[in-house]
């Protein structure tokens, strides 16, 4: 009995000093008027990036949702927050098209009938480190949902939400 309890501390030890915990950055995600509309967080996977999306005060339906290369959500039409995040340029966009090489390309996300959105997305397409460079990055909730193929956004209309990567 003691061999099997002092087996199970040194296990747990063992798990324990080998789990690090996973690096995350993410903020308060803003909508017209700065209104609170919930909150964004984005967590480091070993290939990508997880993107928590815990929204509320959407319109109901699918909607896009990208990665923008600024960490700037102002003013509130949050033009500042700038194009996609990419690494060439030009960056064609959508993730149905075969040319593409937009790293801020996400599936889009759903918002329920009383407006609030949850889900998790996982990108490979860029990792936190190159979200979190000298100027940030940002994520941005769009009016309309992404056809993942028409240029320069998919279609996805007006930014109705964001959120700065800090
Ligand atoms: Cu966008």
């Amino acid at each position: 009995m003691s061999r099997l309890l002092s087996y199970a501390i040194a296990t747990t030890l063992l798990c324990s000093a080998a789990f690090s915990p996973a690096l995350a950055a993410g903020g308060a995600l803003m909508g017209p008027a700065m209104a609170a509309r919930g909150n964004i967080t984005v967590t480091a996977a070993p290939k990508g990036v997880i993107i928590k999306v815990e929204a509320t005060g959407l319109t109901p339906g699918w909607h896009g949702i990208h990665l923008h290369e600024k960490g700037d959500c102002s003013p509130d039409t949050f033009t500042n927050a700038g194009a996609h995040v990419h690494t060439a340029t030009p960056a064609p966009h959508g993730l149905l098209n075969p040319a593409a090489s937009d790293q801020g390309d996400l599936p889009n996300i759903f918002a329920a009938a009383d407006g609030s959105a949850h889900a998790e997305i996982y990108s490979t397409l860029v990792m936190l480190p190159a979200l979190m460079d000298a100027d940030g990055s940002s994520v941005v909730i769009h009016a309309n949902p992404d056809d993942h193929t028409t240029q320069p956004i998919g279609g996805a209309g007006g930014r109705v939400a964001c959120a700065v990567i800090k």
